[in-house]
């Protein structure tokens, strides 16, 4: 499709300029704003309008800004983490400041309607609040020694450098949930975003940038990258002064981060594909039921990663549901994000609609039956009036599928719901756990045993697994990720923070002997 390159309004224009961004912007953050590689175009998906031009990095600019990020640690580290848990509850605030315009920016660059745009920010206000009180509670255990008169204990220290690489789908939160972490962790952090979504990337960063420099702090520990995976990417898988890579992105990324960081002994936190099922029971209320999968489906347009992408529905409630599902699929109003009233903007270009109408395609031959949706739409009249031009909108889709069809095992980052039916609870437990991936999982259920043993051992084998809650939509406060092909890092809350620091068991002897552990005598 024809990129359309008609300017952007003057209500977009005062936006940006109260977000810093002006027509063409530098890409690489250091300490100092640079980028003298490619141009990149940020096209809103939502109209085709060209949003700015943002100047990518060129290696040199890489291996300066990694460079200038590794120093910026040394002092860092230094300071004290209540200290540093201070600057980021600046930020949280800032970020509070910022709510309304930052949510327009996402709204506007990855198409997010109004209300997740905001959402997204808010999940940032929030795990800044967390890492706040974290910068006091960074614990360590002490542990009984077996030896007389020793003390053995554990110490967590700041590990160095974080890179941080996010996907155009949460094109700020996924930052904040990283970087507030490290910040009070004593780690900076080197940031690159999504090619398609660098002016949310910018705006970030020069909010941290305001911050830092008010509190006389090196702005260089959230660096910012920009750049293609060659240049920037690559560089930052292999380079040895980053022990920590996290990443978010598809399956198919996370072999090559795994392999490279592996290679050289890094750690790495990988946040990656999702095929997440509800399992909806004969006693559970469809009312629940029905707000919980058309949120988890058709919200963010089928674009997060924990996106529902499979119903498992009990074949007595089976044609009831999906009779509710079509009625309400027909219903949702498609448009413009940035108009209040819409519940599903576009998906995020031309390519991500290809691989829907592809997926499609495959699903007619794998003897799928398409009960609804699915088309691309352009230009056309919507229920909300008409669509804009240029923008990437098309309809959610209802598939009736069998579990064993090979396209139900994969991720298309798309709305499209695989409705399947079950007889027995197990059948039900052995669908959902029957794909590559892992992240997150969800029962409808009035019934305790089946809701236990979902949350069992022998139950959902997912890293996220909620009981009449939907897939998508978790809270900072928990680890977030998940096993198997979604790569088994955990980020946001809880004690993921631990990933960002250096372990290190320490014993103090303080008698006049010198026991060893084991009882060994090594003694002449
Ligand atoms: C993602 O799609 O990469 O649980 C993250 C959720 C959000 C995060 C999704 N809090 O849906």
């Amino acid at each position: 499709m024809p990129k359309t390159k008609t300017k952007t309004n003057t209500q977009t224009s005062s936006l940006l300029k109260r977000l810093g961004l002006a027509s063409t912007v530098p890409g690489v953050f250091d300490g100092e704003w640079s980028g003298s590689g490619k141009c990149l175009e940020t096209f809103s998906p939502n109209d085709g309008t060209l949003l700015a031009q943002v100047r990518t990095a060129t290696p040199g600019e890489y291996e300066r800004a990694a460079q200038r990020a590794a120093a910026a640690f040394q002092k860092w580290q230094a300071i004290p983490a209540p200290q540093r848990g201070e600057i980021v509850r600046q930020l949280g605030n800032a970020l509070r400041d910022a709510r309304a315009d930052l949510g327009m920016l996402v709204t506007l660059e990855a198409g997010k309607i109004i209300a997740e745009g905001q959402g997204e920010v808010q999940e940032m206000i929030d795990i800044c609040d967390f890492a706040v009180g974290l910068s006091r509670q960074l614990y360590g255990l002490t542990i009984a020694s077996e030896r007389s008169r020793h003390r053995m204990m554990e110490q967590w220290h700041p590990l160095g450098l974080v890179g941080v690489i996010t996907a155009f789908n949460f094109p700020v939160a996924v930052w904040a949930w990283n970087c507030a972490l490290a910040a009070v962790c004593g780690d900076s952090t080197i940031w690159k975003p999504s090619s398609q979504t660098p002016l949310c990337a910018v705006a970030v960063i020069k909010i941290a940038e305001k911050i830092c420099r008010a509190n006389s702090i090196d702005p260089a520990i959230f660096s910012l990258v920009i750049g293609d995976g060659p240049t920037v990417g690559e560089r930052l898988l292999n380079d040895k002064r980053i022990p920590l890579i996290s990443a978010t992105g598809s399956s198919a990324m996370g072999v090559r981060v795994a392999q490279a960081v592996g290679k050289r002994f890094g750690r790495a936190i990988l946040e990656l594909g999702g095929n997440n099922a509800i399992i909806v029971a004969p006693s559970a209320s469809l009312d629940l039921a029905m707000r919980a999968i058309l949120f988890g489906a058709v919200g963010t347009a089928g674009q997060r990663c924990t996106t529902t992408r499979r119903l498992i529905v009990h074949e007595s409630i089976y044609d009831e549901l999906v009779k509710r599902l079509v009625r309400a699929y027909r219903q949702v109003p498609i448009g413009n994000p940035a108009d209040e009233k819409t519940l599903m903007g576009p998906l995020i270009n031309a390519q991500a609609v290809a691989d829907m109408q592809d997926a499609l395609e495959k699903i007619r031959r794998q003897g799928g039956e398409i009960l609804f949706g699915g088309e691309k739409l352009v230009a056309q009249a919507s229920n909300l009036g008409s669509l804009p031009p240029g923008g990437h909108y098309v309809r959610p889709c209802l598939v009736a599928a069998r579990p064993e069809m090979q396209i139900v095992s994969e991720e298309t980052f798309a709305p499209i719901l695989y409705v399947m039916k079950y007889r027995k609870f197990d059948d039900a437990i052995a669908i959902q756990n029957g794909v590559p991936q892992g992240l997150s999982s969800a029962i409808f259920t009035n019934d305790m045993r089946e809701a236990e043993q979902f949350l069992s051992a022998s139950g959902s084998d997912c890293g996220i697994a909620n009981v009449n809650i939907g897939t998508s939509g978790a809270e900072i406060g928990g680890a977030f990720g998940g096993e198997k092909e979604t790569g088994g890092g955990r980020e946001s809350g809880s004690d993921s923070w631990k990933l960002y620091m250096r372990r290190q068991t320490a014993t103090v002897n303080f008698g006049s002997d010198l026991p060893l552990a084991q009882g060994i005598k090594f003694e002449a």
